[in-house]
């Protein structure tokens, strides 16, 4: 057994050497690759999705190099650079598959001198992000949030913007300046109509700015929307570990994910967008169907199992869906309350969508940790229950299963506050200033949650089915803490 100090790293000099019969190595010439893509937000998700399709393409097109800029922590940059962006895409299902990934030519940050020159290159088609629902600094309605620090500091300082939307902005504007053509630029995250938000952002700020900027984006850059999915649990030493062993080298940031992977794209991209329908993706012109069936149907669920496996002392999505009573709850909220409020997807039947959902949620081969998904809440529950939750109010359909998300992400933050547990949310502070004062009684802390109107609408709060509901569900998971959390926080 080699032992990990004698295990080459994987690297543009190691990587014909260090890939045996394990990993399958790229088909392409790397080097040859322009960068005609960059993304926003080099992330897990990133890693494991849309590179996936990239790397595929490159194999019979090969002309689609990605450079991508990291908003915030340098540890990508810095590990995957020490890789010559190289990194190991591990697919855990039914089948296990390595692949190194081979078309991430650059990894920088996004106040590096670099950062920004893709934007004036003609080679430049695509622009992508994935930055989270909390990195589009929008406000409940949809808009632009200008009252938010970065965006405020970037409005008046565009010198080294700290935004998202500032960064593009200040690129757009080098390609504007340099006299190019426009492009697409396509938001990769669980956002309803996240080109439509993306494309009112960025067109707001720049409207600030300068006018005429504004103008030319409207008039050069499209912004089409689409629905991303592939379950991709975080990082872990047990997968760095893993292909230490079952391939032979070291990788400091393997990547692991699901055999599904599904990409589907609004058609409205500009000339020179990469043809990823040749390698699975859907172009479309009704993606907000799929999008919509997606948030609900997936998104959803996986955030309330987060939060109510995490009360039943559950660790990891595979391991709640072993818990019988879980695992039928999940079926009936998708059944009952979730699926009626939809409209089938050209080429879908539903049902059979939520089988097979049900199945990837219980792929035994994935350690999905709920605590991950329990991240920033605030931000996701308004667009994976709280839409569904006001359309079957005002339908008049059952919204008790859905309600039971609600409650068990009260009941998470009082038990991250009681545990002193760090809350990754944009809102812990003030998440956590309400656990500390929660009596464990549903009268009492329920509406004291309902109160935080960054999340909840007041019309929704003004209705008694609803909070009558979340009470009811409220004491119940007290009840299920007892049972099952023997004093612990579950957490
Ligand atoms: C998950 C998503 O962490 C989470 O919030 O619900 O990342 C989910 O795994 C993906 O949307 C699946 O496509």
């Amino acid at each position: 057994m080699t032992n990990t100090t004698e295990l080459e790293t994987l690297n543009a000099s190691t990587l014909s050497a260090v890939t045996g019969e394990t990993a399958k190595r790229p088909t392409y010439d790397r080097d040859a690759l322009p960068i005609s893509i960059l993304h926003v937000g080099p992330g897990a998700f990133f890693r494991a999705h849309q590179m996936d399709y990239y790397d595929r393409l490159n194999a019979t097109d090969p002309q689609w190099g990605v450079m991508a800029v990291a908003l915030r922590s340098r540890k990508a940059p810095d590990a995957l650079a020490e890789q010559s962006g190289l990194y190991t895409l591990v697919t855990l299902d039914r089948e296990i598959d390595f692949r190194v990934i081979g078309c991430l030519k650059e990894v920088c940050h996004k106040d590096d001198a670099q950062a920004l020159a893709p934007f004036t290159s003609a080679e430049l088609k695509l622009v992508t992000l994935t930055i989270t629902e909390k990195g589009y600094c929008l406000k409940p309605d949809g808009n632009l949030d200008e009252a938010h620090a970065d965006i405020a500091a970037d409005l008046k300082d565009m010198s080294a913007p700290l935004s998202a939307i500032g960064w593009l902005v200040k690129g757009l504007s080098a390609r504007k300046d340099a006299g190019l053509s426009g492009l697409t630029i396509l938001s990769c995250d669980n956002l309803p109509s996240n080109g439509e938000k993306l494309e009112s952002a960025v067109l707001q700020f720049a409207g600030e700015i300068d006018p005429a900027l504004r103008r030319w984006i409207e008039d050069e850059v499209s912004f089409p929307s689409s629905m991303v999915d592939s379950i991709t649990p975080a990082t872990d030493d047990a997968l760095i570990n893993r292909v230490e062993r079952e391939c032979g080298y070291h990788d400091e940031w393997p990547i692991q994910r699901e055999a599904f992977t599904s990409w589907v794209v609004q058609s409205n991209v500009k000339p020179g967008f990469p043809d990823i329908a040749r390698v699975g993706a859907i172009m479309t012109d009704d993606v907000a169907l799929h999008e919509k069936a997606k948030l609900w149907l997936l998104n959803g669920p996986h955030s309330t199992l987060a939060y109510l496996g995490l009360a039943y002392g559950c660790k990891s999505v595979a391991e709640g869906m072993t818990r019988p009573e879980l695992k039928s709850f999940l079926d009936t909220l998708m059944r009952h309350e979730i699926l009626p409020g939809l409209t089938t997807p050209d080429g879908m039947d539903l049902n059979v969508y939520i089988d097979d959902l049900l199945d990837r949620f219980s792929n035994p081969a994935i350690e999905h940790k709920l605590s991950q998904i329990a991240w920033d809440g605030s931000k996701k529950l308004p667009i994976r229950l709280l839409e569904t939750i006001s359309a079957n109010l005002a339908a008049g359909r059952s919204v008790e299963k859905l309600s039971f998300g609600i409650a068990a992400w009260m009941r998470f933050i009082v038990r991250m506050t009681r545990a002193d547990a760090s809350i990754t949310d944009p809102m812990a502070s003030e998440l956590a200033a309400l656990g500390a004062k929660a009596e464990d009684k549903a009268e009492t802390d329920v509406p004291m949650f309902l109160a935080v109107y960054a999340v909840f609408d007041k019309e929704l709060t003004d209705n008694t089915t609803f909070t009558g509901a979340v009470k009811q569900a409220y004491s119940a998971i007290l009840d299920i803490e007892k049972t099952n959390l023997q004093g612990g926080f579950g957490i």
